[in-house]
């Protein structure tokens, strides 16, 4: 475990993130971690990936933009119109050139976050869901039943939360990213096909 380069992370992000935030990163990654044991995925991995992912939340959303343009990031309109979204794509840019992140998997982990993507890999589902039922979040409805099903059936559980979400962001008129839909509607399909192998079984 390269415990001094977590250390060293967690001191920067406590100046970098608000201490709501930081609390939430530091729920994350234990969570990412507890997760990973129970699914035989990289701990180490799963406990980089969760401390960084929000490490761009903290930045103002007119430097979100404008840092984004400049390092030739990609904006859809519903990002323009939500720049908060872009705190995912940016802040795997920045554990990469400022957190000196070199592994793939966490990199992508860190850039789908907030919207998933379809097959998504298992450290992908794991800090998107650890990033969900935290011991620090408590605003999302169903968490009890979420933070079970995590450590039973992780992909009903994923799909669990992607519909949560939708059906929030419905309530709340709020415009959906195009990644945010192709994943529910990938995961949806997914689950059904699940559903259909799991009954010819029996
Ligand atoms: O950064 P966190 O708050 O820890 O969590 P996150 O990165 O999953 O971001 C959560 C927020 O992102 C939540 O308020 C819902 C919002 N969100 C996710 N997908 C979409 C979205 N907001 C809009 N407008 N459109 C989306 O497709
Ligand atoms: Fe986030
Ligand atoms: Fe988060």
């Amino acid at each position: 475990m390269d415990k001094e380069y977590l250390e060293h992370v967690k001191k920067q992000l406590e100046k970098k993130l608000n201490s709501h935030r930081y609390v939430h990163t530091l729920g994350v990654m234990y969570t990412a971690a507890s997760l990973a044991m129970r699914y035989d995925c990289d701990v180490e991995a799963a406990m980089k990936a969760g401390l960084l992912h929000d490490c761009a939340k903290c930045i103002p959303n007119k430097e979100k933009i404008s840092l984004c343009e400049k390092q030739g990031i990609s904006i859809s309109d519903v990002e323009l119109a939500n720049p908060g979204l872009l705190h995912a794509k940016l802040g795997a840019y920045l554990a990469e050139s400022e957190y000196g992140i070199q592994d793939k998997e966490i990199l992508h982990a860190i850039e789908v976050h907030t919207t998933g993507c379809p097959e998504m890999t298992l450290l992908d589902k794991i800090i998107y869901i650890a990033d969900f039922m935290e011991p620090y979040r408590d605003e999302a409805p169903n968490l009890s039943d979420v933070r079970a099903l995590a450590f039973v059936d992780l992909d009903a559980c994923l799909f669990r939360i992607l519909k949560d979400t939708m059906k929030y962001l419905q309530s709340k008129k709020a415009p959906v990213d195009s990644m945010t839909e192709t994943t529910y509607d990938y995961y949806k399909q997914y689950m059904k096909t699940r559903k259909g192998e799991q009954l010819c079984k029996d």
